[in-house]
């Protein structure tokens, strides 16, 4: 049988190098979408270097999205590009809605001009709960987004569901609560702990500085996610799933986790508070339901909160031991 072939844009990210590794395994030809910059950016990716095909476009940029998806020839797209980052999105708020936004038009554009049959998965945001109007929040649950990010996604979120039902396209969305891995970007607040206690333990440092440690989030590990985004591609007809592990937790007890694996039991010495990561309107928590994955998709999570934050500690450690 021929392989299928996946394209991926965002390889570069956490989720899409932890796709990419989980689709090899399923046997696809993956291509994965980055877009240029002035140094190379695979940090996530040098290990798959042989393994999949690069293509250069951004989600700024129409034409360069029809020439990957022709060049490619999918059966299945996977959109994780995005600015990604809900804190920036106030300073870059135009850039953030027309990449995080108007991007996901773009990419839907682009397969409903080259072949309608080709599946598109979009990575919703539990960010488009914000405010949370229901606890824990279902597919059901109105959307009350509080930042330039929250209110892109949920623009991609709406246009998704539109393409679907103007044009019949496959095209679905996972709305995936924080998930982690020891990939985050550094700016995120689970790997500036990790990083950060991690640089304590081997005397490279002796803070951190954080903005509210009072905000909850519902925090799960990627590889388990990527799994997800793949099973909703697999259905007959597109639909969209809350993807969370239905508990939630707040920043002081990431750290309490977090400093406890390296011997230290309180860290209230270590830690700095600063208005600078505090932002102008916050998301207080966040908790989502994944009934419907669980029942539709046979999908659950598999990684603790505990095991997470061990995991992202022990490869930081490692890092910063191995150097
Ligand atoms: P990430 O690590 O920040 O990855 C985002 C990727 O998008 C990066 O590789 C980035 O490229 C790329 N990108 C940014 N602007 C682009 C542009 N104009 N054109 C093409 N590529 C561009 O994010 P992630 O955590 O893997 O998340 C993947 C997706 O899921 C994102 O859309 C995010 O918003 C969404 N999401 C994430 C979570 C979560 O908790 N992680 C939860 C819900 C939804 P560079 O590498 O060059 O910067
Ligand atoms: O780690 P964060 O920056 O993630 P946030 O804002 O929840 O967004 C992430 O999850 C979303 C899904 O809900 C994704 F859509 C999005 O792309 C991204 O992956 O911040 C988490 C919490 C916030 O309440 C923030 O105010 O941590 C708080 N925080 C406290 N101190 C901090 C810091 N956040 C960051 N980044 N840096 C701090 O120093």
């Amino acid at each position: 049988m021929a392989k299928k072939i996946a394209l991926i844009t965002g390889i570069n990210g956490m989720d899409g190098s932890h796709l990419a590794d989980f689709l090899l395994k399923k046997e696809y030809k993956v291509y994965g979408l980055e877009r240029r910059s002035s140094a190379k950016n695979r940090t996530n990716t040098s290990h798959l270097e042989e393994k999949i095909t690069f293509l250069t476009g951004d989600l700024a940029d129409q034409n360069s999205l029809i020439r990957a998806i022709k060049q490619s020839n999918p059966d299945e797209v996977y959109n994780l590009a995005s600015q990604s980052f809900v804190g920036k999105s106030w300073d870059i708020p135009e850039y953030t809605s027309d990449v995080t936004g108007l991007g996901v038009l773009r990419v839907l554009e682009a397969i409903r001009e080259y072949r309608k049959t080709i599946k598109f998965y979009q990575a919703s945001s539990s960010e488009m709960f914000g405010r949370m109007v229901e606890n824990p929040a279902k597919e059901s649950t109105p959307f009350y987004p509080r930042s330039p990010y929250g209110i892109s996604k949920l623009y991609g979120h709406w246009v998704t569901k539109n393409y679907r039902e103007s044009y019949g396209m496959f095209a679905c969305s996972g709305i995936l609560f924080n998930h982690e891995s020891e990939r985050r970007g550094i700016e995120f607040v689970t790997r500036k702990i990790s990083d950060g206690v991690a640089k304590i333990k081997c005397g490279l440092s002796d803070t951190i500085t954080l903005g509210n440690l009072d905000a909850k989030r519902d925090w799960g590990y990627a590889p388990d996610y990527v799994e997800a985004m793949w099973l909703m591609m697999q259905q007959d007809i597109s639909d969209d799933f809350v993807i969370s592990t239905g508990e939630t937790h707040s920043i002081r007890e990431f750290l309490d986790i977090a400093f406890n694996s390296i011997d230290i039991a309180d860290w209230t010495k270590y830690v700095k508070q600063d208005e600078r990561f505090m932002r102008p309107a916050e998301v207080d928590v966040l908790r989502g339901d994944s009934t419907k994955a669980k029942k539709q998709l046979g999908w659950e999570p598999q990684t603790s909160f505990k095991e997470l934050v061990r995991i992202m500690v022990n490869s930081d450690v490692e890092k910063y031991e191995n150097k």
